[in-house]
Order: C-alpha cells, then sequence, then structure tokens
C-alpha cells in the first residue's frame, strides 16, 4: 500500500502533497478533554496504551490526515533515566532540577525500555488499528531541547540557567548529552521495532542556542542519533524539526543525515522552495495563527504554501502545534483544502 507520506519523505512527488498537523491531538479536540478527564494526570495518559492509543487514532477519525503521530511527550525520556518529572495542571511540566555532578551520575540510560515498555505497547496498539495508508510517526526530544527542562526545572522564557550551567560545566553538559543521545536512540529503535514507520526529533528550543554553540549542543548530539538509529533500523526516515534556525538550515540538514526537514514560519515558503527543498524533502509550514484565525486568511496563507511548495518533495504541515484555543472546524476545512489541491502540472 502506498502512502504520501512515507513517499514524500523518500524525495517523491505525488498525486497531492501528504499533510499531518503536529500536536494534532489534544485539548483542542473535545474527545481528548474528555478521555484527559478520566485519566490520573498528562502522564497517566501517557503510559496507559488503550487510552493513548485512542488519543493518537482521534484526529484521524476526524481529518484522515496521512500519518498518526505517537501520543506521549519528551519528558518521558528523562523521567525514564531516573529524574522526577510531573506536569501540573495550569503550570506545564515540572522537573527536579539537575544543579551537580552528582545528580547527573545518578542517572541511567539503561533503565529507557523497561520504563517506556507502556509507550512500545501504545505503538504496536495504534498500528493495528490504523488504516494501511495511515503511516505511524515515533518521536522526541532532541538532546539539546530536553535538557533544557532538566537542567531549569520546566519550561523557560530565557534559557540563562541551561546556558549558562552549560557554559561553566562544559565537561558535565556533555555527559548530559551523551546520556540522552543513548537513551534517546534506545527509545527510538524500539519505537521502530514496536510499528512506527517514520521518526520525528522535535528541537523546539534551537533558537536559543548560541551561533558559537550550535554543532555541539544540536547538530552533532542529532547526527548521533540519527546514525545510531539508522544502524539499527536503516530504512527508517527521520524529520528533525529544529525551530528558529533560518539560516543554520542547509548546514544543520548536511550534518545532522536527517531524511526531512521540519520548517517553522520564519522561513517563506517561497524560500524554503529555493534554498531547502533542492536539499532535502520539506515538511511545513502554516504558521499556527492562521489555522486559529480560520477563514479567508487561513485559505490564502494555506494556498501560498501548497503553491510554493507541492512541485517538489513536500509534507504539508504547520509551522509549531496547533493552538489549544482552534476550533476543529477550522482544521476540517484546512484537511479539506489540502486534499483538494490540485495545482499540480
Ligand atoms: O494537559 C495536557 O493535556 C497536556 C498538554 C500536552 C500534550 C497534548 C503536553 C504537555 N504534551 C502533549 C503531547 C505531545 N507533546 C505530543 C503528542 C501529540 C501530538 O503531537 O499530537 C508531542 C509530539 C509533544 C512534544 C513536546 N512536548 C514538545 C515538542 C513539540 C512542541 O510542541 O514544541 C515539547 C516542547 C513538549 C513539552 C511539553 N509537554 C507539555 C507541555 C505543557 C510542555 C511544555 C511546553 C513549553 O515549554 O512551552
Amino acid at each position: 500500500m502506498t502512502n504520501l507520506f512515507l513517499d514524500a519523505l523518500a524525495g517523491k512527488t505525488g498525486s497531492r502533497p501528504p499533510f499531518w498537523f503536529m500536536r494534532q491531538a489534544g485539548r483542542y479536540l473535545p474527545e481528548y478533554r474528555e478521555l484527559r478527564a478520566k485519566a490520573d494526570g498528562f502522564l497517566d495518559l501517557c503510559y496507559t496504551p488503550e487510552r493513548a492509543a485512542r488519543v493518537t487514532l482521534q484526529p484521524i477519525e476526524r481529518f484522515r490526515p496521512d500519518a498518526a503521530i505517537l501520543f506521549s511527550d519528551i519528558l518521558v525520556v528523562p523521567q525514564a533515566i531516573g529524574q522526577t518529572v510531573g506536569f501540573v495542571e495550569g503550570r506545564g511540566p515540572v522537573l527536579d532540577p539537575i544543579k551537580s555532578a552528582a545528580q547527573l551520575a545518578a542517572l541511567d540510560p539503561g533503565r529507557t525500555l523497561e520504563h517506556l515498555a507502556p509507550v512500545f505497547e501504545t505503538v504496536r496498539l495504534v498500528r493495528s488499528e490504523l488504516p494501511d495508508d495511515v503511516a505511524l510517526i515515533g518521536f522526541a526530544g532532541a538532546p539539546w531541547t530536553v535538557a533544557t527542562y532538566m537542567i531549569e526545572g520546566g519550561s523557560t522564557r530565557d534559557f540563562n540557567t541551561v546556558k549558562s550551567w552549560a557554559i561553566s560545566n562544559r565537561e558535565a553538559f556533555e555527559t548530559m548529552l551523551n546520556l540522552l543521545v543513548e537513551s534517546t536512540t534506545a527509545y527510538l529503535v524500539a519505537q521502530v521495532e514496536s510499528g512506527a514507520q517514520a521518526l520525528q526529533l522535535f528541537d523546539t528550543w534551537a533558537n536559543a542556542v548560541p551561533a558559537s554553540e550550535f554543532d555541539n549542543w544540536v547538530s552533532e548530539p542529532t547526527a548521533r542519533i540519527v546514525s545510531a538509529v539508522k544502524a539499527k533500523a536503516p530504512d527508517i526516515p527521520i524529520i528533525g524539526f529544529a525551530r528558529g534556525i533560518g539560516p543554520r538550515l542547509p548546514d544543520y540538514i548536511r550534518k545532522t543525515g536527517i531524511d526531512a526537514v521540519g520548517l517553522d514560519s520564519s522561513i517563506s515558503p517561497a524560500e524554503a522552495a529555493r534554498d531547502i527543498q533542492p536539499i532535502c524533502p520539506v515538511q511545513g509550514n502554516l504558521d499556527p495563527a492562521y489555522l486559529l484565525s480560520g477563514g479567508d486568511e487561513m485559505e490564502r496563507a494555506a494556498r501560498e504554501v501548497l503553491k510554493e511548495l507541492s512541485d517538489g518533495p513536500f509534507v504539508f504541515n504547520l509551522a509549531h502545534g496547533i493552538n489549544k484555543e482552534t476550533p476543529p472546524s477550522h482544521v476540517e476545512r484546512l484537511a479539506e483544502i489540502i486534499r483538494t489541491w490540485e495545482s499540480r502540472a
């Protein structure tokens, strides 16, 4: 069975561009809120395979995208290796922040597979229930982005704590990135063995990295994960999504060995067609604010993305996750615009 999404990642251009949406499962969907209310917190939802599988499938039933993304979170990895992680209602993630080499030494990547066994069960369940022509995407956070939460102890606006810690404790920070490379590789390979057909590495906070550290903190750890995953699963396509890195995109693509790149909305579709698509397949990049707004503005912006990028290998997506206030009817309309796009010569 052909899948337009997997074809696009392999560099092919099909009858219409495939699509999925970052954060296509989640709080903007009433059926998600209903299941979420029954769970004992967000992490319980992630670790209960039947529920996590249902949540993964909810947007597929509504919008029929070409791919489903496993319902989990990037912060299950620090939890798996021994850090205390919680999600607090109205506040987001809260971690017991890593401040010392002793705390770092207590983390154990060897625990990854055992701790995350329920996630692999979710992958198996979802794959067994998905239609053949919908692909299943596994994912993880890239080491830098996960490390920001581990050191800051949660979300941050300025990244001062993690950046100054990384600069003043270079050896310890390298040890931390190494732990994350090891754990994340094991996690992703097990997702593939359980049925994931493509992988995405989320480097949401790559924009906060100083240019002089970009190779050390972003490209090299990502490259090591890509090559280690491909050593075990040679055919798995890997999408790299390093947000906000603009002019460094070509360098990031070449140095990491990713198969396709996720684009945020700081690059225009025309610039992406000219500068990035000749290097590798691209995924993106409608700003989620257009989806939140809906109407003619959304339609115009979506058609511009389609017009500029659908002549080459391309997966339609958003530039970042769906905003939780987004009316599902806007998402439905967007899916229809993409599905009926026909300007390919
Ligand atoms: O209460 C709830 O229901 C929690 C909301 C929520 C959801 C739905 C969180 C908390 N995580 C998720 C699921 C999730 N997270 C998915 C799977 C669902 C899908 O895409 O359909 C994925 C891929 C993620 C990845 C994730 N988690 C990222 C990278 C992608 C991105 O959006 O930038 C990041 C940074 C996180 C951390 C995270 N998880 C949740 C929160 C509130 C946060 C913090 C975000 C921040 O610091 O701004």
